[in-house]
Parts: C-alpha cells; sequence; structure tokens
C-alpha cells in the first residue's frame, strides 16, 4: 500500500481521484493532513501551478504528495481562461458565475470548440514528474445536467451528446482531461514499484 496527499481543496476533483486510484494506492486529502490553507498558485502555466500545489505539501507537511492543475481552453477566446479557469469570473466566485460569464463570452460565437487540460505533478524527492491529459469537446449555449463540478453542465466531449455532468463519474473519468493524466500516473506508478 502506498499513501499520497492529493493536494487539492477541490471536493469534486478529490472525489474523481479516489474513484479513479487502485485499492494499494491510499489516496489522503489535504483536510486528512489538517492543511486548510489556500495553497498560491502564481505561476502562468498548469505544470507551474500543479507543482507549486504538490510542493506546498512536501514543504510544510512532509509528505509524499501529487496535485492537479487543470482548466479550460476556449479556441474562440485563445486559449481562456486557461489557468484562470477557477477564478474567471473573479476571486471568490462560484462554478454558476464562472458558467455565466462564459456562456455571455460566448453569445453569438459560431466556433463553440475548446478543451480541458489537467496537468499532474508527482514529487519524488526534489524532482517532478508529469502527467497531462486532454479532452477535447465544446461549449453548449445553456446548462445541461446536475452531476459533476465545474464547468461540466457546460461541456460537451467530442463525441457525444450529452454534457460531462449528465455522465456518471465512471463514463466521464474514461474520457476526461484527469482521467487519462491518473491513468499514466498508475501506470508509473506501478512501473516504479
Ligand atoms: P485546487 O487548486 O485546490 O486543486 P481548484 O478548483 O482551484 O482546486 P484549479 O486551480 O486546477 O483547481 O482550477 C481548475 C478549475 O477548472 C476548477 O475550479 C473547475 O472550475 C475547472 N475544472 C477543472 N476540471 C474540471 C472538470 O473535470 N469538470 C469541470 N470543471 C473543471
Amino acid at each position: 500500500m502506498t499513501e499520497f496527499v492529493f493536494a487539492t481543496h477541490n471536493a469534486g476533483k478529490l472525489k474523481e481521484l479516489q474513484a479513479m486510484v487502485p485499492p494499494s494506492i491510499k489516496l489522503l486529502s489535504l483536510d486528512d493532513i489538517g492543511c486548510h490553507e489556500e495553497i498560491p498558485e502564481t505561476e502562468t502555466t498548469f505544470k507551474g501551478n500543479a507543482l507549486l500545489k504538490a510542493q506546498h505539501v512536501q514543504k510544510h507537511y512532509g509528505l509524499p504528495c501529487f496535485a492537479d492543475d487543470s482548466g479550460l481552453e476556449v479556441t474562440a477566446l485563445d486559449g481562456a481562461p486557461g489557468v484562470y479557469t477557477a477564478r474567471y469570473a473573479g476571486v471568490g466566485c462560484t462554478s454558476d458565475d464562472n458558467m455565466d460569464k462564459l456562456l455571455a463570452a460566448l453569445e453569438n460565437q459560431s466556433d463553440r470548440s475548446a478543451r480541458f487540460v489537467c496537468v499532474i505533478a508527482l514529487l519524488q524527492g526534489n524532482e517532478a514528474v508529469y502527467f497531462e491529459g486532454f479532452c477535447p469537446g465544446e461549449i453548449l449555449s445553456e446548462r445541461q445536467g446536475t452531476d459533476g463540478f465545474g464547468y461540466d453542465p457546460i461541456f460537451k466531449p467530442n463525441g457525444f451528446d450529452r454534457s460531462f455532468a449528465q455522465m456518471t463519474m465512471a463514463e466521464k473519468s474514461a474520457i476526461s482531461h484527469r482521467g487519462k493524466a491518473v491513468a499514466q500516473l498508475v501506470a508509473f506508478l506501478k512501473n516504479s514499484q
């Protein structure tokens, strides 16, 4: 059994990760280790911010750790909101505020293509190993479904006629940016045992 902290304050991400990792990997949440502070995300890349989150836990709690930084890149917005996806509508905003802002920004836009990106940084001593996953799709013109978290109700992955919020967690994870990144992480951990 290997124990890792998954450095996120996002309950939706944690729930997905817990369902994805095999029983041989025990995941500890930030709550489990008593880390309640906000971890600064001051970098301009997903990789940089994933590393900051993992390093924070290693430095202050001395535990094996990985972190995910993720977001939405919208073609018509030149890749925005990107690393600012969580706070697109401002610091302290809700997912509903974010979705409203994105729907307004894409009003009358014919190109609604976008992709979700997820980068996981796994710390091994002072070295970081990165795993990346993408999920191409489009931004719907209105919310569909209520499951999931974040922008799930307005994101429809390519090849499906449902939003992420209309899928079960297992269906979403099989094709999602996070599911793809985690599959690589799990394979890496198995090979390095
Ligand atoms: P942590 O930093 O504590 O992990 P966070 O929510 O701030 O939590 P990010 O900085 O990685 O996480 O922001 C990513 C945002 O992108 C997240 O808040 C969601 O709004 C959105 N997002 C990422 N993955 C998503 C998914 O699978 N479904 C819907 N929205 C997602």
